[in-house]
């Protein structure tokens, strides 16, 4: 890994450039705390270059006038060069937000590539509509790039986040702004290089890199940008949306928080199978993932032997250094990612749930960021590690009576991105699936995912979908054009 070199530059304009003010600021590895690189700090100078960039590439159609054949081979291009670089970006990953390098490899890297290419394949596939007028007018119902569309992501999933919004907003035609989080710039900023290798032309992909206030703010409040599109948190979603209003009226989307419920009736149809996918679900991606099943419902019957499962799976995610290969659970992303998982960790002991796992900050002599992958039992729904999003690999086991119990805990909450239900019963999975107010369910399952399905949540867990080919009313208008026909024959 030492001979990796980094690039912290912005990406404006086809050119890697400095922010103009100069200004830089350190990028930690949450590995071992060394400082991997300095990145361009940028401003508000910077982002206006950067927006002018996506409007003139956008206006001589240089992009978006491209025919979608060709618009198509040079995404499908952009995704065989992420897996070209596969192990170069999934290193990359690991060093600046501290996850497992073989899930960076054999998942971010991979999704991010696959999404990028089936955005791609659909360019020359999807038609537009003709509406059922009478004969003497032709209506059509086209559809039309939105223009420039500014992108903000967090750092849990840094290449897929930035995938999963860059890939429709390219593929219908648009230019985009990305802005990565502060924590975690690296790796798009490698993609806005492949991208330009692959034939994605200059101005079409920028990334500006810097601290949300100073970044973030003054693309959501352009009024140049056509549209922006958030992953974050529910606190800076809402100031996302008061900024588009504000300004242009962007169109804003945001994809934001969770607390996922997760119900284990006593005839879940197999017991193994939910206890890995609790556990596997809760600790994966050290927890940083926002539909993470973070608050177990297991009904009391099968509770003792479901926890005793579940116990047993507990050291197999002991943290390690997320470099070496065989590492399943890395580094919080940095210390104030720890700091506050840690005070969640106390405020659940000080509130009275029981600490059946873990709980503590381990290999401190690393100079990273880790904690114990933790869980909590007789949790209370009014406990604060009830309530808000932890964002790390801590579990909240809580107890129910019945269905309608357990239903009516699950939606007592202001998220509803997720849900999981295990039992035997057809009635019950589809009865509480229904009532369950999230953008997904899984029934007896709780990992499936592919990029043929909307992803996105209901209530405080944002606005609009990710993925499949719904992401597209994100980055299109809907145009009607009435065509008049005098002399219908
Ligand atoms: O997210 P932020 P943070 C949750 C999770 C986590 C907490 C804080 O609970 O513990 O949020 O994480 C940019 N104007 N999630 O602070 O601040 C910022 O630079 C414009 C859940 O990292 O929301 C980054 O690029 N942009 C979540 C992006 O917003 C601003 C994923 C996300 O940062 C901005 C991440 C501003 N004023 C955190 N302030 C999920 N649901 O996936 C910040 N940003």
């Amino acid at each position: 890994m030492d001979h990796l070199k980094f690039d912290g530059r912005a990406l404006i304009n086809g050119k890697r450039v400095a922010a103009q003010d100069g200004q830089l600021f350190d990028c930690i590895s949450p590995v071992d705390g060394r400082v991997l690189t300095q990145v361009a700090r940028c401003g508000s100078a910077d982002i206006d270059a950067a927006v002018a960039a996506g409007r003139v590439a956008f206006e001589d159609k240089r992009w978006c006038g491209m025919a979608p054949a060709q618009r198509k081979r040079v995404m499908i291009r952009f995704a065989d060069l992420l897996q070209q670089h596969g192990d170069e970006l999934a290193m990359t990953e690991t060093l600046d937000m501290g996850k497992p390098v073989k899930y960076a490899r054999g998942v971010d890297v991979n999704s991010a590539s696959n999404c990028i290419r089936w955005y791609g394949e659909a360019v020359d596939k999807i038609y537009d509509e003709i509406a059922p007028t009478p004969s003497t007018a032709l209506a059509l119902i086209t559809r039309e790039p939105v223009g420039v569309v500014g992108v903000i992501v967090p750092w849990n999933y840094p290449m897929i986040m930035a995938a999963w919004k860059i890939a429709p907003a390219l593929a219908s035609g648009n230019s985009v702004v990305l802005k990565p989080s502060e924590k975690s710039p690296l790796t798009a900023l490698r993609l806005a290089d492949l991208a330009l290798e692959a034939g994605i032309p200059e101005g079409v992909f920028n990334v500006v890199t810097g601290y949300g206030p100073e970044a973030g703010s003054p693309l959501a409040l352009h009024m140049d940008v056509d549209c922006i599109a958030f992953t974050g948190s529910t606190r800076v979603g809402k100031q996302i949306h008061v900024m588009a209003g504000q300004s242009n009226l962007k169109r804003a989307w945001t994809e934001l928080g969770g607390k996922s419920p997760n119900i284990v009736f006593a005839d879940c149809p197999n017991l193994d199978r939910a206890v890995e996918a609790a556990i596997g679900g809760i600790f994966f991606n050290q927890g940083e993932s926002c539909n993470a099943p973070s608050r177990l419902f297991v009904q009391d019957s099968i509770k003792e032997r479901f926890l005793e499962k579940a116990l047993a799976l507990v050291p197999g995610y002991a943290p390690a250094n997320p470099t070496l290969p065989g590492t399943v659970m890395g580094a919080l992303v940095d210390q104030i990612q720890m700091k506050s998982v840690l005070g969640y960790i106390a405020s659940g002991k000080a509130e009275g749930a029981r600490l059946i796992a873990g709980g503590e900050q381990v290999m401190q002599d690393t100079g990273g960021c880790y904690v114990q992958p933790t869980i909590f039992d007789g949790v209370k729904p009014e406990m604060k590690i009830s309530r808000e999003e932890i964002f790390g690999p801590v579990l909240s086991v809580l107890s129910f009576t019945d269905a309608a119990d357990a239903v009516r805990q699950a939606n007592d909450s202001i998220y509803g991105l997720q849900a999981g239900v295990w039992t035997s019963d057809l009635n019950k999975a589809h009865g509480v699936a229904r009532a369950l107010r999230a953008g997904t369910v899984h029934v007896n399952q709780y990992d499936e995912d592919d990029i043929t399905v909307p992803f996105g949540g209901f209530k405080q867990s944002g606005v609009g979908r990710d993925k499949s080919l719904h992401a597209f009313d994100k980055y299109t208008e809907t145009k009607t054009t009435w065509i008049r026909i005098d002399s219908p024959v």
